[in-house]
């Protein structure tokens, strides 16, 4: 396996990055995570572009152009001859000392790892997901903006143990004033008397590309969509529950906590989701 690291193509075991490195001492650093489907990468401008924005808002510099990024993502598919692959692009802010200064840091470090990607069994796309509200709140906006996709997912793997402790495969995380932001890797949508909703990212959400790409399916097949304020109780009465993200895709939940969702099955709103949202990813893309 061929890895991208600083401008070369190195081999997996030769991809090595130092200690001193602030992306491994404090999570200093942003990150993406990208899909390609049979040899068409899905939404790479967007992806990049949030890789930037990301990087910006922890004013982090990334060194090489946005063109220049999404040419080393093409290169590094094409070194591993992957058709259907799952992208890990990751800028941290580089070698520095130890200490917090971000100054000490001369050059960030780049690395493009392309892999198979690692699916859901198919059964929770067919008979749906059962997820659990995480004890662990989201990070206050104030304090670390979830809109930033940063190396320091801390935060979201602490309720992913939460969830792993319930025996399920993904947690609801609330605000800290009890409002649904987002699950530890995916957006969180519900559909009620034929509406469908999501709440505003600066609640404390990241602003996902796949969340993006539901709201303009919606807005595209006649689904009258609005973002809003969700509690959980709007969530446990819901007519349907889905969740979206660059792995996941669009996966229907069924059950929330000890709370079934109407029906206990796939909703018709967001099996028609499923349904365009694949027929998007085999004809929009990159090619390489
Ligand atoms: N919220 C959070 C906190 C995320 O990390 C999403 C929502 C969905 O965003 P996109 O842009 O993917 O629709 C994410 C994305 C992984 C993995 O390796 C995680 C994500 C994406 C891809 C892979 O677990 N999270």
């Amino acid at each position: 396996m061929k890895i991208y690291l600083d401008g070369a193509l190195v081999e997996k075991d030769k991809a090595v990055i130092s200690v001193f490195d602030h992306g491994l001492l404090y999570g200093d650093g942003v990150f993406e995570g990208i899909r390609t489907y049979n040899g068409l990468v899905f939404r790479l401008k967007e992806h990049i572009e949030r890789l930037y924005k990301s990087a910006g808002a922890i004013q982090l510099n990334i060194p090489i152009t946005r063109s220049d990024m999404a040419d080393a993502v093409v290169i590094t598919l094409r070194a591993n001859n992957l058709k259907d692959a799952y992208i890990r692009l990751v800028v941290t802010r580089g070698p520095g000392d130890l200490g917090l200064d971000p100054r000490k840091c001369k050059k960030p470090t780049i690395f493009i790892i392309t892999d198979r990607i690692t699916l859901y069994p198919k059964e929770f796309y067919q008979n749906g997901l059962k997820i659990v509200t995480a004890v662990t709140r989201r990070n206050l906006p104030q304090a670390l903006d979830p809109r930033i996709k940063s190396l320091n997912y801390l935060n979201n793997i602490l309720a992913k143990i939460d969830a792993i402790k319930y025996g399920v495969e993904e947690a609801l995380m609330l605000t800290s004033d009890g409002y649904v932001a987002e699950c530890t890797g995916d957006n969180v949508f519900m559909v009620k008397a034929g509406n469908l909703f999501t709440p505003p990212v600066s609640v404390g959400a990241l602003e996902g590309i796949t969340r993006a790409v539901v709201i303009d399916i919606a807005r595209k097949t006649g689904i009258t969509f609005s973002e809003k304020m969700i509690r959980p109780d709007d969530l446990y009465s819901a007519d349907e529950v889905f969740l979206t993200g660059t792995a996941a895709e669009i996966i229907p939940v069924i059950m929330i906590d000890d709370k079934v969702i109407k029906g206990s099955k796939p909703g018709s709103i967001t099996l028609r989701l499923m349904e365009e949202f694949k027929k998007l990813t085999k004809v929009d893309g990159v090619r390489y």
